[in-house]
């Protein structure tokens, strides 16, 4: 794919087929879930993930096939995995992930009934628990969250929110590669029931549906990443809707940011009055959160908003 872009060879050192790939086991609270072998014949095939066809990426965001790969429906040995709310999901990909320019994106889709295993993907609403687009660096030449997936053992752990309620959900991870144009998505879902949930709904502007969340033009996609606006740019903006829980807002203070665990369980949507605009973090960005030692002024007119324990943004 896209070889016959010259500067792709320049990274791209080995062939297509070996470039490309997929979520191909998840851990959940010290388990290992087998995930999808494309390649080999599905008869016998059981595990929890969705069944997807080929190593290749999705060029289309407006894809059917962007819900949860080709063709994403339940196998027929299809299983489910129990997993607590506040518990951490690591989903691992084929080694070594090839792409490390990009975002990573993790959204939960609600299942009406009781099992997701039937559920037509492209049926659900979604909803985004995870993100990391730019780390630092410039869009040219930063570090982003697909390079940290690779540095993380070509994984990636998601922690599910603690308030999400209880039910049948499909957890779909995504990794966009951006070394090329158009974008390449890898999307891979797989089957949970959450237990011990919350009670914090997505709101209406946090809910999409694949396709239909985003879009070839979006920022986050239509993004050329060679050009020499890029190697000093710092900005970029994740695609899809704003992340899940982030609807409480908060003074960007570092006093105020790490107060995190208990305004999560909060549903105001009251403004804040903190004053903004002075800031260095871009919309979207990071700018609080247990563990986070980064800069938590946001750009103009953004404001540092609580996603959950782990992770603020500017919205
Ligand atoms: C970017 O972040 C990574 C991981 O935290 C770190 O190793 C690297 O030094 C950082 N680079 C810059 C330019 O800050
Ligand atoms: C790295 O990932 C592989 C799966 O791709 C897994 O089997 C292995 O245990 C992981 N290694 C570590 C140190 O986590
Ligand atoms: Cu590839």
């Amino acid at each position: 794919m896209g070889f016959k872009f010259a500067a792709l060879s320049l990274i791209t050192a080995f062939p297509c087929a070996l470039a490309h790939g997929g979520v191909l086991s998840y851990l959940i609270e010290g388990t290992i879930y087998k995930g999808w072998s494309p390649y080999n014949t599905p008869v016998g095939q059981t595990g929890i993930e969705r069944p997807w066809a080929t190593f290749d990426p999705i060029l289309d965001p407006k894809s059917s096939q962007l819900a949860c790969n080709d063709d994403g429906t339940s196998g027929a040995l299809q299983l489910t995995a129990t997993v607590k709310a506040g518990s951490a999901i690591t989903a691992y990909w084929n080694q070594v992930w090839p792409h490390p320019y990009g975002p990573m994106l993790t959204y939960l889709g609600l299942c009406p009934g009781t099992t997701c295993t039937g559920v037509n993907a492209n049926t659900l609403k979604w909803f985004k628990i995870d993100e990391s687009g730019l780390i630092n660096g410039t869009v040219g030449k930063g570090y982003w969250g697909s390079g940290k997936m690779i540095d993380q053992n070509s994984s990636w752990t998601t922690t599910i929110p603690a308030t999400v309620p209880s039910g049948n959900y499909l957890l779909r991870f995504e990794t966009i590669a951006l070394h090329s144009l158009p974008a390449q998505l890898y999307p891979e879902c797989a089957q949970i029931e959450i237990t011990g949930g919350g009670s914090l709904a997505p709101t209406a502007a946090q809910l999409v549906t694949f396709p239909g969340a985003y879009s070839a033009t979006d920022p986050g996609l239509n993004i050329d990443i060679y050009t020499n606006q890029a190697q000093v740019s710092t900005e970029y903006i994740i695609p899809g809707p704003p992340m899940y829980g982030a609807s409480v807002v908060v003074p960007p203070t570092s006093t105020t940011m790490t107060r995190t665990s208990t305004a999560t369980t909060k549903t105001s949507t009251s403004a804040s009055s903190a004053p903004t605009g002075s800031g260095t973090v871009p919309q979207y960005g990071q700018c609080g959160g247990s563990g986070y030692t980064g800069a938590t002024d946001c750009k103009s007119p953004f404001v540092c908003t609580i996603s959950n324990a782990f992770y603020s943004q500017c919205l």
